[in-house]
């Protein structure tokens, strides 16, 4: 870290390396020999790899996932199927606000930084190539991620019959690369006042959202890479804003523009659409982090176990508040709990791997997990989750509105018949 510090240092002061970055010196998109799409991607099913053709999970739920645009809710990890902490690029779920992904050629594409700013930055996607870049393993998740009531996409509440990947699904974990925020704020001068940024995307809809200059300075990143090779463009091709531990909604995709500047703009994300409306009508607003979860992967809603005898339960854990510290299994419907594994190692802000080796003895038991993280906070229960609400119970069960940050403690409820149920909803 230190060194990586200092020479991060040493670089900024070297002021030749980055002459080149400011206004009006945008260079020409460099010739690459063989630029042509069709020259980079030879007619060679080996060229790149592809999965056997017996696996066939995918993120998409039966006729589900087109609502506007490309998603909105539709496309979902399928976690039932998840191994160790990293979601493979072409299972990430996908929430994009009614706009297909924008075809950008990265030569072209630019990112601009001003406002509240000395020096005003267009980088160009090499510009950014030439800076110290650093890896990180996080999850992204979406606030509506759980939600008893799924949204048109998800076309309605929850069942007893849903699957982890319906439930759990709008969250998935890579290693991300690229630069961080700080490094390039510093460059540009943050002037004194200023105190929040605003993100923009590339897509017609020009997807924006403010976040606090201190998170920024903290742990952002404008990230190009994902799990060891370029953005998906689903996932924001060539650049997106990465935000750890916050509601998936600042990540912004198609990454073109941050100002710099002194107040939140009040834009539809944090005015309309993210507060969430309680019974009582009031709402809660710029809610950020995001809390505590974990969820049982296997066994989970919609599969089977072959008969008595040992299995391991097996699932993820993750906190926005930092690295996951335990995680506890009950059998028995939350009379009695035992720790967990925790597969390390274990990264903050990131899917975090559990398990703990069971012995069915045939008959019915209801398997969930709570999960506590390095601030001490622990997952609630659904009727904790409602007293932190001030809401009735029934709220969650009745709510048309989707309700963000749902994190309780997902029951799963195993029959005699060995089959597997949502016992939540
Ligand atoms: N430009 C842009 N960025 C965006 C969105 C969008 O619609 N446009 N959706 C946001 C939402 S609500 C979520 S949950 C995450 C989803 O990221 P993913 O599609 O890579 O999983 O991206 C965020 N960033
Ligand atoms: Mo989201």
């Amino acid at each position: 870290m230190n060194s990586k510090g200092s020479g991060r240092r040493r670089f900024l002061k070297d002021g030749a390396a980055l002459a080149g970055l400011t206004v009006g010196a945008v260079r020409a998109a460099s010739a690459i020999p063989g630029a042509d799409a069709s020259e980079l991607r030879p007619n060679d099913p080996h060229a790149y790899g592809e999965r056997s053709r017996f696996e066939d999970s995918t993120i998409r739920i039966g006729s589900l996932g087109r609502w506007t645009g490309i998603s909105d809710f539709g496309f979902r990890t399928p976690l039932q199927e998840s191994v160790g902490v990293i979601t493979p690029p072409s299972l990430h779920y996908i929430v994009s606000h009614g706009y297909d992904p924008p075809d950008i050629d990265p030569r072209q594409h630019r990112l601009l930084i001003h406002g509240m700013v000395d020096r005003p930055l267009i980088l160009t996607m090499d510009d950014l190539g030439r800076l110290p870049s650093v890896s990180r393993t996080h999850f992204l998740e979406c606030n509506a991620n759980s939600a008893p009531f799924s949204g048109p996409a998800g076309a309605a509440r929850v069942a007893p019959t849903a699957t982890i990947q319906q439930t759990h699904g709008l969250t998935s974990c890579s290693e991300w690369t690229g630069v961080p925020v700080s490094l390039l704020l510093e460059k540009v001068g943050v002037q004194t006042g200023a105190a929040w940024l605003i993100a923009e995307g590339s897509e017609a809809g020009e997807h924006t959202k403010s976040i606090p200059l201190e998170k920024a300075m903290d742990d952002l990143l404008v990230a190009y890479g994902q799990n060891g090779e370029a953005l998906r463009p689903e996932q924001g091709y060539p650049l997106r804003l990465l935000v750890p531990g916050w509601e998936g909604i600042n990540n912004v995709k198609w990454l073109r523009r941050i100002k710099v500047v002194d107040k939140p703009y009040m834009g539809m994300r944090e005015s309309t659409k993210y507060p969430s409306l309680r019974m009582d009508g009031k709402a809660r607003w710029f809610q950020f982090e995001m809390g505590p979860k974990s969820v049982i992967t296997r066994p989970s809603g919609g599969q089977r176990l072959t008969g008595p005898g040992f299995y391991e339960i097996t699932g993820l854990a993750w906190s926005g508040a930092g690295a996951i510290r335990r995680v506890e299994v009950s059998t028995d419907g939350g009379r009695s709990w035992k720790d967990a594994e925790l597969q390390g190692p274990v990264h903050p802000k990131a899917h975090t791997r559990f398990g703990l080796g069971w012995n069915w003895d045939g008959r019915e038991a209801v398997l969930q997990t709570r999960s506590t993280d390095e601030r001490g906070e622990v997952q609630p229960t659904i009727e904790e989750l409602a007293k932190i609400w001030r809401v009735e119970l029934d709220y969650f069960r009745s709510t048309s509105n989707i309700v963000g940050h749902f994190n309780a403690i997902q029951p799963w409820e195993v029959g005699r018949d060995g089959s597997v149920r949502n016992a939540l909803f």
